[in-house]
């Protein structure tokens, strides 16, 4: 008799006594691996790969519908975490571990996944995995097929990003026990509030989620899943299913709301299957609509939950980093509900941005949401412009390189950058300046440092001529964000830069000196990472992890810091959501191979949730195909 998952459950399935016979001679004569030398049809080997088949994401996004999935985790992330599967195979704890969390998660959180796991761990999980049985034995599934085809890829490959040297390995496994300690604190000093403040062991809520709360939770809950952290995914989970109130009335931030639980609930949902993260980002998502009701469709920065009204004040203007900040999200709103309602919102902002004249190609950073006109010529690469440029490349990219506008809109936006606002200090660094009416201002926000890993990614599907002075461009970018971490005691960078009055890469201004956890500068070392495997990203990720450490571990949590150039370290009692969300996940991936969450097949929004590329082949299934030519 041998353990089955059927279903999510486990059941049995009764050998009879010939086959009882054959397959302990086969198991006696060449071992375990022989498993999986057997044919795809095989019962055998259906037997022992119950983990993967049925831990299928049945997401059925052609039509918009989603079953349920058979596996509480979609691709089995956690319940196959790095090496979890391998070695639970080998030691044919097939009884016990049929695919539900609770099992595997207990391994995984306990932090023996990876680091301790022996090389016959190692080498029982490469040899399942790199026979390509798990993929082969998915693709038997005919709505894994129906997904593989349309919508989803599994977020890792053959070996679920684990690094194949050492020092990676156990790097990766240094950020997994940060993020562990930064949730475990904020679970118990502001378990439910939005963020934790660790000097103070209390929580902080604000009043940027209009009375949302949990962002640290939502916020957490793709990072918690890629490293493997189930029983944290889990207590997530949970709270999101019990706790996460979207009948909130207060005003909110659209563009907070909608990077930070739209994004991660999206981005949840995608990775896990979970119905639970669906049904919340869709309430969500038509709880954000009337933001939108404006004279031009362009929508207020704020915007009151409960829908009473559009929330927002008409006489203030509209921020492009915001209302250019929705795009990846409500298209796949649109995706998930069937409805092209989102789609239509973010469409509209798209065309008038595009019909707009531009100083000099530039876009201000302020637009009236009434006349629909700039309301200054402010440009910045850095706050208040940032991600919107940011999206629109990711707009191209996720839309399977179809979106040709977004695609146009954006390098055009680069050239004009390029040509107006890109500078080399007398010192030789390369930074983006920003730009008053025609006026540099020779500062950099630290914010503006993730456009090393923007340029990076855009560089290769421009055009051929653009492509290595475009990579040349990103990694000069990311050396100089860089350096402003270089010339600092602390070796974190200021919240500002600048090149004037003989300051290089550094903040002479004293309120300018903070760092507050920020990923943006990471957020490029992953990236330069991945497209050029120049050794140096990782040795400089690793330089910040040191210095965070150092100077922002507390023994309650992480916080931000006063100032970088302290010789006596202040802290500012904030552990910001956007540190669990971003700064952790990137220092991950930075040390993963590239098979965790492949580029080619997901975009990370601006809170860097992954969200997937929707393939060409799957639009042209359905009736609402954005426009993308108009
Ligand atoms: C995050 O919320 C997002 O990255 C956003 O785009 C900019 N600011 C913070 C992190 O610095």
């Amino acid at each position: 008799m041998i353990f089955k998952t059927l279903a999510g459950k486990t059941s049995f399935v009764v050998l009879r006594l010939p086959q009882t016979f054959l397959f302990l001679l086969f198991i006696g004569s060449l071992g375990f691996g022989a498993l999986f030398f057997l044919p795809e049809t095989s019962r055998l080997k259906r037997i022992f790969q119950h983990n993967s088949d049925n831990s299928a994401v049945i997401t059925d996004s052609v039509n918009g519908q989603s079953a349920r999935p058979s596996s509480p985790i979609g691709y089995g992330l956690i319940g196959a975490a790095p090496l979890d599967i391998g070695v639970l195979r080998m030691k044919s704890q097939l009884s016990s571990s049929n695919g539900k969390q609770t099992n595997n998660n207990k391994e995984s959180s306990q932090g023996t996944v990876s680091m301790q796991h022996t090389s016959e761990g190692d080498a029982a999980d490469n040899k399942v995995h790199t026979r390509g049985v798990v993929v082969s034995s998915r693709a038997r599934s005919p709505v894994r097929v129906k997904l593989r085809n349309c919508m989803l890829k599994p977020p890792y490959g053959a070996n679920y990003g684990k690094p194949s040297d050492p020092e990676s390995l156990q790097r990766r496994e240094k950020v997994k026990e940060m993020m562990k300690f930064a949730w475990d604190n904020y679970k118990r000093y502001a378990w439910g509030e939005n963020e934790l403040r660790p000097l103070s062991r209390n929580g902080n809520d604000g009043r940027t989620f209009g009375g949302l709360r949990g962002a640290s939770i939502v916020d957490s809950l793709d990072t918690l899943y890629i490293m493997g952290l189930g029983e944290e995914y889990q207590e997530a989970k949970e709270w999101v299913e019990n706790n996460l109130n979207l009948k909130v009335g207060g005003e909110a931030s659209l563009f907070e709301v909608n990077i930070r639980y739209v994004g991660g609930l999206l981005s949840a949902y995608y990775l896990t299957g979970e119905e639970v993260f669906k049904r919340k980002v869709v309430e969500l998502g038509r709880n954000l609509l009337p933001a939108f009701n404006t004279p031009t469709g362009i929508p207020h920065g704020v915007v009151n939950l409960a829908g009473r009204s559009s929330g927002g004040d008409l006489g203030r203007s509209s921020v492009l980093a915001e209302f250019g900040t929705l795009h990846l999200e409500f298209v796949h709103l649109s995706e998930l509900t069937s409805d092209p309602i989102y789609t239509e919102k973010v469409m509209n902002i798209r065309k008038h941005l595009n019909q707009l004249d531009k100083p000099r190609g530039l876009y201000p950073n302020a637009l009236n949401p009434v006349s629909g006109n700039w309301e200054q010529h402010y440009v910045s690469i850095g706050a208040l412009g940032d991600s919107f440029y940011e999206y629109l490349i990711k707009s191209y990219l996720m839309s399977d390189r179809t979106d040709e506008v977004a695609k146009r809109m954006y390098y055009a936006a680069l050239e004009a950058i390029e040509n107006n606002l890109v500078q080399r200090s007398p010192g030789g660094l390369i930074y983006v300046a920003e730009w008053r009416g025609g006026i540099l201002d020779h500062r950099m926000g630290h914010l503006a440092c993730f456009s090393g890993g923007m340029i990076g990614i855009g560089a290769e599907h421009g055009s051929p001529e653009t492509r290595q002075h475009q990579l040349d461009l990103a990694a000069n970018i990311t050396h100089t964000c860089h350096e402003s971490y270089r010339r600092t005691p602390t070796k974190l960078g200021p919240e500002v830069f600048r090149f004037d009055d003989g300051a290089e890469a550094t903040a002479p201004r004293v309120n300018e000196r903070q760092y507050i956890l920020r990923p943006e500068v990471v957020e490029s070392y992953m990236y330069m990472w991945r497209l050029t495997h120049d050794p140096k990203y990782r040795e400089w990720g690793w330089e910040a992890l040191e210095a965070l450490e150092r100077h922002c571990r507390l023994a309650t949590g992480f916080s931000g810091i006063i100032d970088v150039y302290g010789h006596i370290i202040q802290h500012d009692n904030l552990q910001q959501s956007f540190f669990l969300a971003e700064t952790l996940k990137y220092l991950y991936l930075l040390f993963s191979d590239d098979d965790l969450l492949p580029l080619k097949d997901w975009v990370f929004n601006t809170e860097a949730h992954p969200l997937p590329v929707i393939p060409r082949n799957c639009s042209q299934e359905r009736e609402h195909i954005p426009n993308w030519t108009q």
